[in-house]
């Protein structure tokens, strides 16, 4: 194995999106000259996609920082390492003794988990704070997956995984893995394996808002208005019962209840009841269920834009008593638990649902965090446990959170703000100091969070492919430092100390790795360690998905939840959807294989090409207001306005506006001059923070009532 920056052809994961992609990246001289598939990997078997070669760019970028900056009057200026750490653990904990442990708040975004470092180290270093006020980016995302893990399977981590190479029948709701590369369903090379599904005579059936790139692979496409799909999963699983398709299979005597309790609930949301707020026929809806049923194997896939809608929670259970009760869980082909060489489930963190509240509107806290919608309020709003200081790292929440300028704002009233960024970007030009660590091809990485996640039992170890040099900080190293200086200046008698206080992210995964699953206690001829995966850098085949309940179940009865109480309590609020009025026009999101949420604009490969920031109309909608291809349209919501150029087309359907989110570069302030240069504006100027899941808090990005107008003139 070369050491980092040779001259050589290194093996790494791509650490960008969740299909971790394995890379052979050749260095000559310690710079990057190519980035190639690893052919050998033995889960993207050579696949990788165009954003793959921005791993050289955001090495090489100019605007990014190399050292911590100060904000001053005059501008940032560079300081040392030690001096940054020392004067942003000083500044939290003057916050902290002046204002209570409340008064520092921590946003932890999206990239925290594509890097082993941080995921090891930050979360020693958030307990440290002892604050209440954690946000991530968990709940603009997958927020309701990890509640239903923790209401029916008894651990947060429960997240069924769709055994796509195997299905004979995939149904995808509010996901568009063409473009994303796959979310709770690590699947590197989506295309091919949608080939391999049509090729042995599997079906694709998509429901979404929009003829998206996957949409257009399926067999069948089936629109759907917006924020109506647990309407439509009431249905199906109503067609299933009335039907008699029902099998429960071998999971039947691990449930804690009768499936009648379920006949009970769907009484009412037959398909003829449904069809007209869904906007798919009757007859669709039932075929569609028998269709599904009676498939060999088929497994019910919902994301995105099912997470973050306003049914996000009861949506995912719905999903998951839609696999159960077709005899689909944990069986082949259907939606299965993984078998991770590095198994964090039995560590703890298994998830608690409103333990405590937020300050000002009472959001219910879920695994220790509060949703990030009221992070805005509990810094504007005054009194006692007011948000005072922030920490962020790896986040870029005025873009990617609703109602951004409202953060925005927010945040330039702070008293201090740290951040753990790369960039200066449209929230860390707020930070009174920026720590940036290393990322991408200059750490040493192992996915902790995505091979437990993914479609098929693998390792793999990636060393660092370059050499950051000696004055680079990892970010494991930053907040290793930030806690032992924190408790120098505030003593807690509490601290018992911590694994990582002593271990490097090395010694930990090997750890991890020699007690896991495949490990030193395995009956394998080669169990898994540190050290095998150093031998076979592509990485190390574990085998296909294996059925795991009940041996899996973490609930204290040892059962499956098939009705938890506090899911199935929001069914009358989707029932009240049948009878309710519905907006004109909503808009939900959409995401480009070039774009990687707020952060690779600045990547002058990926931003080269059309416009992607457009708001799309359909032709109906258009027509009634005046708007023609190309022009300038204003978008409104209850919070804000923006002005964007229109694409008329049927891609969508009629009453839904789609605008991609991570755009809204124009703001002054921010160092990204490449993504400057077309900065488009944010899905988030017009989401709204009082639009959440009820049940988790987590933010419904998909479906804002938005009204929309013509401003004249072609582009
Ligand atoms: N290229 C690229 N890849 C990425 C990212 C990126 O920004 N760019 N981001 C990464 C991240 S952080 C994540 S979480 C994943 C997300 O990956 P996915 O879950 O695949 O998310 P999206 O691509 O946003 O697809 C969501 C789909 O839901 C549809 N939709 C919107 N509202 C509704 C609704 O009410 N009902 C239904 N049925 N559908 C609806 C949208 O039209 C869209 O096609 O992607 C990851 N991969
Ligand atoms: N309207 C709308 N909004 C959305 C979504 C949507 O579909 N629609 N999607 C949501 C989803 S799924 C997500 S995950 C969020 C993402 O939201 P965030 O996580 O808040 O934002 P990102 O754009 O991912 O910004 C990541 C930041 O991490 C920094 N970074 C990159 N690598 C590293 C590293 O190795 N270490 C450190 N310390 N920093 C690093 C980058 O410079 C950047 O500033 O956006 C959400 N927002
Ligand atoms: S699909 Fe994701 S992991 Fe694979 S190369 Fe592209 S960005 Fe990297
Ligand atoms: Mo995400």
């Amino acid at each position: 194995m070369p050491t980092p920056g040779d001259d050589a052809i290194h093996h790494r994961a791509c650490n960008l999106c969740e299909a971790i992609c394995g890379l052979l990246v050749e260095v000559k001289d310690g710079s990057v000259v190519s980035i190639k598939g690893d052919p050998d990997d033995p889960l993207s078997r050579g696949y990788l996609c165009p954003k793959a070669f921005a791993l050289q760019d955001i090495n090489e970028d100019p605007d990014r920082l190399r050292r911590p900056v100060r904000r001053t009057e005059d501008g940032w200026e560079e300081i040392g390492w030690d001096e940054a750490l020392d004067e942003a653990a000083r500044r939290l904990a003057e916050v902290q003794s002046a204002h209570g442990r409340d008064a520092v708040a921590v946003y932890q975004g999206n990239p925290s988990v594509h890097n082993a470092g941080s995921m090891l180290f930050s979360p020693p270093f958030v307990r440290t704070l002892r604050t209440k006020n954690r946000f991530s980016a968990t709940s603009v995302d997958q927020l309701p997956h990890h509640v239903v893990g923790w209401a029916m399977f008894g651990h947060q981590m429960m997240i069924p995984i769709p055994d796509i190479d195997r299905t004979d029948f995939f149904l995808v709701m509010g996901a568009n893995p063409l473009a994303s590369n796959g979310s709770l369903m690590t699947a590197p090379g989506m295309g091919d394996r949608l080939k391999a599904l049509s090729a042995r005579g599997g079906r694709l059936v998509v429901v979404d808002p929009r003829r998206s790139e996957t949409a257009r692979r399926a067999d069948t496409h089936h629109f759907i208005r917006p924020g109506t799909d647990a309407l439509l999963l009431l249905a199906l699983l109503h067609t299933v019962f009335a039907e008699e398709l029902t099998d429960l299979g071998r999971l039947a005597p691990h449930l804690d209840a009768e499936v009648e309790e379920v006949t009970a609930l769907v009484d009412g949301f037959a398909p003829t009841d449904v069809a007209g707020v869904v906007g798919i026929s009757a007859e669709d809806i039932a075929q569609l269920a028998r269709d599904f049923a009676s498939a060999e194997s088929a497994v019910c896939y919902p994301r995105m834009g099912l997470s973050t809608q306003a049914f996000g929670t009861l949506c995912n259970w719905l999903a998951v008593l839609l696999n159960l009760v077709t005899g689909n869980l944990d069986e082949v082909g259907g939606a299965m638990f993984t078998t991770p060489a590095f198994d964090t489930l039995p560590m703890g963190g298994r998830g608690h649902l409103g333990r405590f509240a937020s300050r000002v509107s009472g959001a219910q806290e879920f695994g220790g965090e509060l949703p990030v919608s009221v992070l805005a309020e509990e810094i504007l709003t005054e009194g006692t446990g007011q948000i005072r200081a922030l920490v962020t790292s790896a986040g870029n929440p005025v873009l990617s959170t609703p109602n951004g300028p409202r953060l925005d704002g927010a945040l330039s009233g702070l008293d201090f703000m740290l951040a753990v960024d790369i960039y200066i970007n449209e929230s860390t030009r707020h930070a009174d100091i920026i720590l940036p660590p290393t990322t991408g091809l200059e750490t040493a990485h192992y996915d902790l969070a995505f091979h437990p996640l993914a479609v098929r039992n693998t390792s793999r170890w990636s060393s660092p492919t370059l050499d950051a040099g000696p004055e680079a900080r990892h970010d494991w190293q930053i907040f290793r430092e930030l806690r032992a200086r924190l408790l120098a200046h505030a003593p807690d008698p509490a601290d018992r100390g911590t694994p990582t206080d002593a271990m490097d992210p090395h010694q930990l995964i090997d750890f991890g790795l020699a007690s896991g699953p495949h490990g030193a206690a395995s009956d394998r001829e080669h169990p898994v360690s540190l050290q095998l995966l150093k031998e076979h850098p592509s990485g190390v085949d574990l085998g296909p998905l294996e059925p795991r309940l009940p041996g899996r179940l973490f609930t204290e009865d040892g059962l499956i939840h098939l009705v938890p109480a506090v899911i199935a309590a929001d069914l009358p609020r989707a029932r009240a959807l049948l009878d309710g009025p519905s907006p004109d026009l909503v808009l939900i999101g959409r995401r480009s294989l070039r774009d990687n949420n707020s952060w690779m604009h600045n990547s002058p490969r990926l931003q080269s090409g059309r416009e992607r920031c457009t708001a799309l109309v359909h032709p109906s909608d258009a027509e009634a207001r005046g708007i023609v291809h190309g022009q300038q349209i204003e978008v409104r919501s209850r919070v804000g306005a923006v002005r964007i150029e229109a694409c008329v087309s049927d891609e969508v359907m009629p009453g839904v506006v789609s605008i991609p989110h991570g755009f809204g570069h124009g703001r002054p302030g921010a160092r990204l001059r490449v993504a400057a240069r077309r900065p488009g504006v944010s899905a988030n100027d017009l989401t709204d923070e009082r639009l959440v899941d009820a049940i988790s808090g987590n933010a419904a990005l998909n479906g804002v009532p938005v009204h929309v107008r013509s401003l004249g003139g072609a582009s």
